[in-house]
């Protein structure tokens, strides 16, 4: 793997909690950092920039990307949303964030997709990155149509983009779903690495995950990009098995996207009467 480092490396939702993290493994990969989030970021440490921008800003996320020659996307609403606030930050933010890496000739993004994606496929069941996605919600609809759009400006302009299904990314896995889904911090920055050095990835998916013992995918492309987990949420079983065992029919137990797939409705329209 031929690895430069990039001049200026943008990273979006810098001061989420994956963002957090990332701000402080990336930067080895780069001589700027750029950090952008709609949260304030503090002060800029050494070999970065702060902006503050709202993706659904678009002449904002133009100026963003301005001077940037990689893009690392891992800003939007991260959670399940009525469909208004999910259509602004995720829907038009990956669309400026591709506009704007056309016309400022960026080549590469990585693309923070989601377990939700894939959400309403059963835990039972075994994926791969070439079977239907199955989004669960507006939340995961809206990561479709990101991958959607790495898919298009790369057939269309060439941009080049690594998509991670994220499984579920925090310091420990949470439940026991998460014992299939947990990416830790560390093999996250891996995988990120992969994707932005590897040459001629076109428009590759990956899932998102550590080498946990149980999984549910088939992360083959990932290991072509040379991905080798590092971390396992093995190391946390004894304490995932002593909380209470949840009900067999519990939305946590039965599909992949666990609670999310009872999220919502949201409905802003009142019934007259
Ligand atoms: C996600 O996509 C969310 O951003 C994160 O907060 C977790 O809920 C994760 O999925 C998950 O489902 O574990």
């Amino acid at each position: 793997m031929a690895e430069h480092k990039f001049e200026r490396l943008l990273l979006t939702g810098a001061a989420g909690g994956l963002g957090r993290v990332l701000r402080d493994t990336l930067k080895p990969m780069a001589d700027i950092l750029r950090l952008s989030d709609v949260q304030p970021l503090g002060d800029p440490q050494a070999n970065e920039e702060t902006r503050l921008c709202d993706l659904a800003d678009r002449q904002a996320v133009d100026e963003l990307v301005r001077g940037c020659d990689a893009i690392v996307h891992m800003g939007g609403v991260s959670v399940e949303r009525p469909f208004e606030e999910i259509l602004e930050a995720n829907i038009k933010g990956v669309f400026h964030i591709y506009e704007a890496a056309r016309r400022h000739g960026v080549r590469r993004v990585i693309y923070a997709s989601s377990v939700h994606a894939v959400g309403f496929y059963r835990q039972s069941e075994h994926l791969d990155a070439t079977m239907p996605t199955r989004p669960d919600g507006y939340y995961g609809l809206s990561k479709v149509y990101g991958e959607g759009m790495a898919s298009f400006y790369h057939d269309r302009y060439g941009i080049e983009t690594l998509t991670i299904r994220i499984g579920s990314s925090f310091p420990e896995p949470k439940d026991r779903r998460m014992m299939h889904t947990w990416l830790s911090g560390r093999d996250l920055t891996e995988l990120i690495r992969r994707g932005l050095f590897t040459p001629g990835i076109g428009h590759t998916i990956a899932f998102g995950m550590s080498a946990n013992k149980e999984v549910w995918w088939d992360n083959a492309r990932a290991a072509h990009l040379g991905y080798a987990p590092q971390d396992s949420s093995e190391h946390f079983r004894d304490q995932i098995e002593r909380q209470p065992m949840p009900a067999a029919d519990d939305p946590s137990m039965v599909w992949q996207g666990g609670v999310f797939t009872v999220q919502g409705p949201f409905d802003p329209v009142k019934t007259p009467g």
